[in-house]
């Protein structure tokens, strides 16, 4: 198996990025496939690719896909509140995916406090070194929503996790959700307006976790997320 991640600027400025693990054979076809994600991307042109492929060496980890749910006026704070995640936090939370600012990654926040536990400043912690099987071929499950259940479930694989919240960076896309073990994968619809990069990617977390240890385990271990 191999590892593919991609990542597309315009300006400096993120505009699309990818990832997933595959086979030799399927590499051509994956590369060809993010290419055309990245030049062809609603939020705009770009004049910076980078691709890196690994080989995969450590052993994969098997991961059961968290369940999808979807209700129409699902509410952050009502499913925050389940989990044990303060007010506090969640403001927090939102002031980091309304900002300017557009993290590749995920923000790291104390559940409690909604402080910040992470260090990566301006980039945030992706999730990387997963791919994702299918074995029920669910119809909604297009290659956004899969890519989107195969990072919740391996965010909140951690027994330390409480939840996670997301907020689609694409110009049109507002459907977002809140993720957690305990609730599994709540869809929220019309998250965002339109027409805006506001977006981002936030995990609440125990303040005993150990976050180096959970960062290791997010960016490199190989995962393997089953529905
Ligand atoms: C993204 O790919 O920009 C994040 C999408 C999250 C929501 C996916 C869904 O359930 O529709
Ligand atoms: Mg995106």
């Amino acid at each position: 198996m191999y590892s593919i991640k991609m990542r597309a600027n315009n300006n400096s400025k993120h505009i699309s990025g990818a990832e997933t693990m595959c086979q030799f054979c399927e590499i051509e076809s994956t590369v060809k496939r993010y290419l055309k994600k990245a030049f062809y991307h609603e939020n705009g042109d770009i004049d910076f690719i980078n691709f890196k492929i690994e080989k995969i060496t450590q052993p994969i980890q098997t991961l059961s896909s968290l369940v999808i749910y979807q209700k129409e006026n699902e509410n952050i704070r009502s499913l925050a509140y389940k989990n044990n995640i303060k007010d506090i936090a969640i403001e927090k939370a939102l002031k980091y995916i309304k900002s300017e600012t557009i993290y590749r990654g995920a923000i790291i926040l104390c559940a409690e406090s909604g402080e910040r536990l992470d260090t990566s400043e301006y980039r945030g912690i992706r999730v990387t070194n997963f791919s994702f099987k299918n074995q029920n071929n669910s119809s909604i499950l297009n290659e956004r929503v899969q890519d989107a259940l195969a990072i919740a479930t391996c965010i909140n694989s951690h027994e330390s996790v409480k939840g996670e919240l997301c907020v689609s960076d694409d110009l049109n896309y507002t459907i977002g959700y809140f993720a957690s073990n305990l609730l599994g994968y709540n869809r929220i619809f019309n998250i965002k307006n339109k027409n805006t990069r506001q977006g981002g990617r936030v995990i609440f977390v125990d303040r005993s976790i150990d976050i180096e240890e959970y960062i290791e385990f997010l960016e490199n271990k190989p995962k393997l997320v089953v529905y």
